[in-house]
């Protein structure tokens, strides 16, 4: 067995903490050097590729580069890009140095990118394009002063191809990464996803993260082509850009998701492995051209970030039977994933604590540990999660209890196999008339419609009934449903405190995080809007 249950207390399986390495950096500077031919990413339009020696030979001038910037163990460098062939670099580079990596959302407006810079004030500043705008106006109005190297041009800044050039070949061989004196140093700071507030900085240490590289090692992926589409900013894609080092896997660079290119790109490439968002999965199962391609190749979908709705697990299931599709729960400030389904897992359920990782339910008025079956926050415990939030030790204190238990604000409870099922988070509960709504229940019923693409159900705010749900629906192209159907449906299926007193209103899409959740923070002020 993977994991047992202890008092109540789910425990996933310990890997081994022998390693040798307390340097994140150093270890990835190894691997590559050691596997010099392997293919280390490969970019699906170009179809241009890079060896792990290629990887090592632009890392390391990019270190020595960065070095002569004055960075060094503790330095924050930022980096506000979509994926292609470089953004890799600096992000091995930085880590080589013991510096701290630091992914910003390069779709920032102004705003976001003044609070990432007052908050971290990043010595250098890595970006593309279509970034640097919002990050040098906000420098300006900071009165801060990154370096700022861009993928491209932009006035005021480096650009990445120079600091490539001229390093001395003795230089560039002869480089080595130092050990550190202590493990806990923060090797990445990824932003919270800012549901509540402005993001906060989550930090992860070298230690941590090279004990879920070990662990990870143990599974054997290495024969597999994944493929991804998120930027660094969400955690998948800076672990996954770790794990495939550290497995010496070849990485396929997507552009943005859509369902065509996808397909395009696995009957060309043939992709084993892909980490979709709930939301590209959603749409991913209901592409209607999914069997005009050879998918023969895939053999696992893995989808997390958000509740995936057993319609869309299902239809995935009967579109491609030979495909894995597989439910998998994780949290930022957990350092990734708590907990994945396998092929045999009840669907609908998250799977079972992961490697490393500890999980309970607590009751939430009592804080007792509850037993299986019952519904209470999940609080989880993991190797790799953070240490802290970044220079806000009131924020960390508010969500690690004294015991060391990280209080997720997601309502669930595990099954007799131990299997999680998350109920929603509890941010998200509608009230009305003091009754909870969980908008997940309403938002499965809808879901089972066939015209619905994606639903979401919020509270608007009531002068008498506390709140009243309201359903934003974006449909099915070619296909059609009515506000009124959609009431009934609710009506005829649930308690009468669910019904959608708020009504239901269309958008041609429901609006997205950059990490792919639907954002109930704009449908929220949206309903109140209405
Ligand atoms: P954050 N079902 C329901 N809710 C989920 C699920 C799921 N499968 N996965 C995530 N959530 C919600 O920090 C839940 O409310 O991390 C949780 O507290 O952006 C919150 O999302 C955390 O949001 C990977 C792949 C990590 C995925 C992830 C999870 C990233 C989401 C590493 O390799």
């Amino acid at each position: 067995p993977s994991f047992r249950i202890e008092n109540n207390v789910l425990k996933g399986n310990v890997s081994p903490s022998d390693t040798k390495y307390t340097s994140l950096g150093k270890l990835l500077l190894d691997t590559l050097r050691d596997n010099p031919d392997i293919i280390g990413q490969r970019d699906a339009i170009t179809g241009t590729e890079d060896s792990f020696a290629d990887i090592a030979d632009r890392a390391v001038k990019c270190a020595l580069w960065l070095q002569k910037q004055g960075i060094g163990k503790g330095d924050i460098v930022a980096i506000s890009s979509h994926n292609h062939l470089d953004t890799i670099i600096p992000f091995v580079a930085a880590l080589f140095l013991g510096a701290i990596v630091n992914p910003w959302d390069y779709e920032m407006n102004i705003q976001l990118a003044r609070h990432f810079m007052t908050l971290v004030q990043p010595k250098v500043i890595f970006a593309n394009e279509v970034s640097a705008n919002a990050l040098m106006e906000a420098a300006k109005i900071e009165f801060l002063q990154p370096k700022v190297v861009l993928f491209g041009d932009y006035p005021g800044t480096t650009s990445f191809t120079e600091i490539l050039k001229g390093h001395d070949n003795s230089a560039v061989a002869n480089f080595s990464c130092k050990e550190l004196d202590d493990s806990s140093h923060t090797a990445l700071i990824l932003f919270s996803s800012g549901t509540t507030g402005m993001p906060k900085g989550i930090q992860l240490s070298h230690g941590g993260l090279v004990h879920m590289l070990k662990g990870q090692q143990s599974l054997n992926l290495s024969t597999e082509l994944p493929m991804w589409f998120s930027s660094l900013y969400w955690i998948s894609a800076s672990l996954l850009i770790l794990m495939s080092i550290s497995s010496c896997t070849t990485r396929i660079l997507a552009p943005a998701f859509d369902e065509k290119t996808t397909c395009e790109i696995v009957e060309k490439f043939k992709v084993t492995w892909i980490m979709l968002s709930t939301s590209m999965a959603n749409r991913f199962a209901r592409f209607s051209r999914l069997h005009d391609y050879d998918l023969s190749s895939l053999n696992t979908l893995f989808i997390g970030g958000a509740p995936l709705n057993q319609e869309s697990q299902d239809l995935l299931r009967k579109q491609l039977p030979h495909v894995s599709s597989l439910q998998a729960y994780g949290m930022t400030e957990l350092g990734g994933l708590i907990s994945a389904q396998t092929e045999d897992s009840t669907s609908g359920s998250c799977g079972v604590v992961i490697l490393n990782t500890e999980l309970k339910i607590v009751d939430l008025e009592t804080g007792k540990t509850l037993g299986a079956n019952q519904t209470g926050e999940i609080c989880a415990k993991t190797s790799t999660m953070m240490t802290g939030y970044y220079k806000n030790p009131e924020a960390t204190k508010g969500i690690i209890d004294k015991d060391g238990w990280l209080h997720t604000g997601d309502l669930g409870y595990y099954n007799d196999k131990g299997e999680i099922f998350i109920v929603d988070r509890l941010k998200e509960l509608i009230k009305y008339q003091g009754h909870q709504i969980t908008p997940n229940e309403i938002e499965t019923i809808l879901q089972s419609h066939p015209a619905v693409l994606e639903v979401a159900v919020v509270g608007i705010p009531h002068p008498t009934d506390d709140e009243h749900p309201i359903a934003f629906v974006s449909k099915v192209n070619d296909k059609e449903v009515t506000a009124e159907e959609l009431i009934n449906m609710v009506a005829s299926n649930l308690m009468d405190h669910c019904k959608l007193r708020g009504g239901v209103k269309f958008l041609p899409k429901l609006p997205h995080t950059h990490s792919g959740k639907i954002s109930r923070k704009e449908l929220r002020a949206m309903a109140k809007a209405l």
